[in-house]
């Protein structure tokens, strides 16, 4: 364990390092401890929910290992975040499924979800501070089987998941209203086809109808804030997918919606942090899914990489923080969750940091003067700056763990209660 002493003098050298450059570290550091990360319940328990539909894990989506000590109730997986959020420095939400309703054992169907089934989630969202988003869940259940939920051919299959959405959007704004802060609703569906389809139009014609549907329904913006998220491909929907970015950008914009960004649904080396400019001049705010696709979506934890980093830069250099809801979206069942979450989240607001810790004024200026040798002189310099000390300071100012000293914690925390999980 490095010393609190030794931690002060090593912030000390990089205030005084990044002074020198122009760069206010208090200041960033002040902006960086008002920057919330919607953390993504689904980690917690491998996409699994508490719902007994009889489906198993659908839409394409696949978790991969089976490390031991998965959550299984609402109880356990509140626990297991809230030492996830203790180990990461700041405030920040929770992103919840709607498969996560808590019924009493009860089986409700999911067109039928209302508040009075999230009400742990909203009791332990008061007492800790966090708020909530929230995504209707299109999988995972006998009726998103064929490959097709609201751009399906069959109007009560069509009807079933509107009236979920709806249900949803309402929960939304329960969340909001009673937590004080707008819930941002995301909007993803699994639709596509396997193989290539004669009809690409259709299918498509049909989603904007019930997008409209659900969206017909009056909800306050002040509380719920609508989302919808696209993809390129999925397992089992290869060849199309209805969805896609060209389907959900031209609606977001036409309906003054949240786009939903999430980095694995791209080509694989396509990346959406230069997408961010472009969709600020046409959307009044953005959603990220910060996720790591590996040759595929394959939602692996996020890492301290290039990408976040541009992600981060992108957002900070366009004075973006209050535009831009940042969730993470990643599953990873081969190590332990608990780190899954707290590694994948403190990279996040790793990289926020160096992108908060740019000196971006003298970098537009030598852009603008043609400068370019110079501006690639400094960003190659930024990296090797002591960014590192102002994180470590970071984490001790705000109560958490420096450096890897979470990982004891996590490893107690398997030991005494995860190896009691079958
Ligand atoms: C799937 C989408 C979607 C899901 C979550 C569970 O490709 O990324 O956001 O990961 O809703
Ligand atoms: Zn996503």
């Amino acid at each position: 364990m490095i010393s609190e002493k030794a931690i002060k003098a090593q912030y000390e050298y990089a205030r005084e390092s990044y002074a020198a450059l122009g760069v206010d570290t208090e200041a960033a550091l002040s902006t960086l401890a008002n920057i919330p990360i919607s953390i993504h319940c689904w980690q917690g328990d491998d996409v699994g929910g508490f719902e007994d539909t009889g489906s198993a894990l659908g839409g394409g989506l696949a978790t991969t290992g089976n490390y031991p000590g998965k959550a299984r109730t609402g109880d356990e997986l509140r626990q297991d975040l809230d030492l996830a959020y203790g180990l990461i420095p700041g405030k920040h939400r929770l992103n919840l499924h709607a498969m996560y309703a808590e019924t009493g054992g009860k089986p409700v169907p999911r067109n039928e979800i209302g508040p009075e089934h999230f009400s742990n989630w909203v009791a332990w969202a008061k007492e800790n501070d966090h708020g909530l988003d929230f995504n209707p869940s299109l999988f995972s259940h006998p009726l998103a089987e064929s490959g097709f939920t609201l751009s399906s051919h069959d109007q009560s299959i069509r009807e079933f998941w509107i009236q979920h959405c709806i249900a949803c959007r309402k929960i939304g704004e329960y969340f909001g209203k009673t937590l004080g802060n707008p819930c941002v609703t995301n909007i993803w569906i699994p639709d596509g086809y396997k193989d290539i389809p004669v009809d690409r139009l259709s299918p498509r014609e049909r989603l904007i109808d019930s997008l409209d549907a659900i969206l017909a329904v009056d909800i306050d913006p002040r509380y719920n804030l609508d989302a919808v998220e696209s993809k390129l491909f999925g397992i089992g929907s290869e060849s199309y997918v209805t969805g896609s970015h060209e389907f959900y950008m031209g609606y977001a914009i036409t309906r003054g919606l949240l786009l939903c960004l999430d980095a694995g649904h791209f080509h694989p080396t396509e990346t959406i942090a230069d997408k961010i400019s472009s969709l600020l001049l046409y959307l009044d705010e953005l959603l990220l899914h910060v996720s790591r696709g590996v040759r595929w979506d394959s939602d692996h934890v996020v890492i301290y990489n290039d990408d976040l980093m541009a992600i981060a830069q992108e957002i900070v250099r366009n004075q973006a923080l209050n535009r831009v809801h940042i969730g993470l979206d990643y599953f990873d069942a081969s190590i332990n969750r608990i780190a899954a979450w707290t590694i994948g989240t403190r990279s996040m607001l790793q990289a926020l940091l160096f992108a908060l810790l740019e000196p971006i004024d003298q970098l537009r200026a030598y852009e603008m003067a043609g400068d370019f040798t110079q501006r690639l002189a400094t960003f190659e310099h930024l990296k090797g700056m002591p960014w590192q000390a102002v994180w470590d300071y970071y984490c001790l100012s705000q109560g958490v763990p420096v450096g890897m000293d979470y990982m004891p914690i996590i490893k107690a925390y398997e030991r005494a209660e995860l190896s009691q999980r079958e």
